[in-house]
């Protein structure tokens, strides 16, 4: 089977094929960092994170929260996470995994204790509501500069979202989002965004959580592939790793040791996946 063509393209060249203001950001701090990783900063208070964020920073082109997990949040952490987002050059991406109608996920986006959209240049949400979800989204998002992304397939053991539901998804963001300037991608497990269904020029950021060096999943259903498997064998532009990093064990510089080891394989994978032309 050939390689769907957008894997042949350089993050750096893919740039010009998007005009929303984070997309270009994502792809522009990949370039540059030489960096295809996301770390998700799954701790429970925001003082924890903090110390995570600052010891990968340098190795991530995005940073993953979760910030409603947190026992401590407040916005001076959003302010200082927007801060060191400038100074360790990252994307800010809180993983609301947004699932209502669509007057509904505006108001959670935008307001309440946390105030995503204010703060977080990306968010996701399930395509499960229908068309609604992404107008609503949208409405906030978009004058903002933020994107937004679809869940299209899950890393967890028995998820619904498969085959059809994959496929439905897809085709929604194509009629929902006519110019592109809002969704950017989807977090899957493989390069969903058909070859058949995409015009020239169009192009979408696949980003693939579920990822492990040397775990293989964990007793919640979790499930783990390696940095090669995502990006080299399925195609995906950006690995989200989690526990891999975040929770290894060591002094303060096994954090951000192990940041850089799976930095350094994500772009490997992304090397050969060019080379293979
Ligand atoms: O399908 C998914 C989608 C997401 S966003 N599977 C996932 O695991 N995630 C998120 O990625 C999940 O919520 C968690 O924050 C992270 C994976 O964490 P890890 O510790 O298992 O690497």
């Amino acid at each position: 089977m050939s390689p769907h063509p957008t894997t042949l393209i350089p993050y750096g060249e893919r740039i010009k094929l998007h005009t929303n203001p984070t997309a270009i950001k994502i792809l522009e701090i990949m370039n540059r960092k030489k960096t295809n990783l996301a770390v998700s900063v799954d701790v429970t208070t925001a003082s924890e994170a903090l110390k995570v964020i600052k010891r990968v920073g340098a190795s991530v082109c995005m940073v993953k929260t979760h910030v409603d997990i947190f026992e401590d949040f407040t916005h001076e952490f959003t302010e200082e996470l927007v801060k060191l987002s400038k100074e360790l050059d990252f994307v800010i991406f809180e993983d609301r995994k947004f699932a209502d109608i669509g007057n509904t996920v505006s108001l959670q986006y935008s307001s309440g204790i946390h105030k995503i959209s204010s703060w977080s240049d990306l968010t996701n949400a399930h395509s499960v509501p229908g068309p609604g979800i992404i107008s609503g989204l949208s409405k906030i998002g978009k004058p903002l500069g933020r994107g937004l992304l679809l869940l299209a397939e899950m890393s967890s053991k028995g998820s619904l979202a498969i085959n059809e539901y994959t496929e439905k998804t897809f085709k929604m963001v194509k009629e929902t989002d006519l110019n592109r300037e809002f969704v950017i991608g989807f977090i899957a497990q493989n390069r969903i965004d058909k070859i058949e269904l995409i015009k020239k020029g169009e192009d979408y950021l696949i980003l693939s959580p579920g990822v492990g060096l040397s775990l293989k999943g964990d007793s919640l259903g979790q499930q783990y592939r390696t940095p090669y498997e995502c990006i080299f064998e399925s195609g995906s532009d950006i690995i989200i790793v989690g526990r891999g990093i975040y929770g290894i064990e060591g002094d303060e510089k096994a954090i951000k040791d192990e940041a850089e080891r799976y930095r350094q394989a994500g772009w490997k994978a992304y090397e050969e996946r060019l080379n293979r032309k």
